[in-house]
């Protein structure tokens, strides 16, 4: 019988391959999935979280995490859809117009999907529509990532857009730039400093 620890430690040392056997074991033996999800590979990606937030761990292994964590998930995504578990909630990302990095804000999104949100990567340079879009579609919550002084003037913009079309989403604002005051300052729902701290505001930001 496999135990939900064994995958939440796979996840932990990132070994991928062993994550998607563990998951496709537990299934096998009609392990309920969201329980593979909660206790095994979202307990996992908690601890990495934690570990990253006191700096006891660096980017590179969060990333090699969050690679067991998409391999896990690969095998658990159909089956939780097909049977109707419903995720935390919605979060649309992206990098603000202008603005080409990606790395935080890929790493915030892995965070989240790791936290058990569906994620919708709107990838970089993305105007203040695309976001208003996502809203329309469903997303609660508006992630928003700079790194340029230049661009983070975007961020306003785009909360301007989404008061002006009605949107009820949350925005969280992050990236190297960008501060609480910052935040306040253009009307930013929420402001997080790191990837981990990042999800624990999109949480608060949705009870
Ligand atoms: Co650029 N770049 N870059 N760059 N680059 C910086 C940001 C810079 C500080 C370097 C420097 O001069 N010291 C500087 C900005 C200066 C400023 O405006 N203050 C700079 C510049 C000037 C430029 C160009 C203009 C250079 C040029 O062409 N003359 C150019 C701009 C291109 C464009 O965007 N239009 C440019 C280009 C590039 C590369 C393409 C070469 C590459 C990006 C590759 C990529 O992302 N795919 C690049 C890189 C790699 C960097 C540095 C070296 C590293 C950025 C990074 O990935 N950090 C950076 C210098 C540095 O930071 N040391 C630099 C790691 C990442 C995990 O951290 O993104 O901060 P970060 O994300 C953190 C938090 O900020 C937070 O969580 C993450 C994890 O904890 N966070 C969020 C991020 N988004 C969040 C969203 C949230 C919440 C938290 O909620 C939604």
């Amino acid at each position: 019988m496999v135990s939900l620890n064994a995958i939440s430690e796979a996840l932990q040392k990132g070994k991928a391959d062993e994550v998607k056997n563990l998951v496709t074991q537990a299934l096998d033996e009609k392990v309920d999935p969201k329980k593979v999800l909660e206790e095994g590979l979202i307990a996992g990606m908690d601890v990495i979280g934690g570990r990253f937030k006191r700096n006891e761990i660096y980017i590179p292994e969060v990333l090699i995490a969050a690679r067991a964590m998409h391999a896990g998930m690969s095998v658990l995504e159909p089956i939780l859809v097909a049977s109707g578990v419903k995720m935390i909630g919605k979060l649309a990302i992206g990098t603000v117009k202008g603005d080409l990095h990606d790395i935080g804000k890929n790493l915030v999104a892995m965070m989240y999907k790791g936290a058990g949100f569906e994620v919708v990567d709107l990838g970089v340079d993305v105007a203040a529509e695309k976001y208003v879009q996502a809203s329309s579609d469903g997303a609660e919550l508006i992630g928003l990532s700079a790194l340029l002084t230049t661009t983070m003037v975007q961020m306003k913009a785009v909360i301007e857009s989404l008061k002006e079309k009605g949107s009820k989403a949350k925005v969280i604002v992050g990236g190297a730039p960008v501060t609480q005051n910052y935040a306040d300052e253009v009307g930013a729902s929420g402001y997080a400093a790191d990837a981990a701290s990042a999800v624990e505001i999109g949480k608060s930001l949705l009870k």
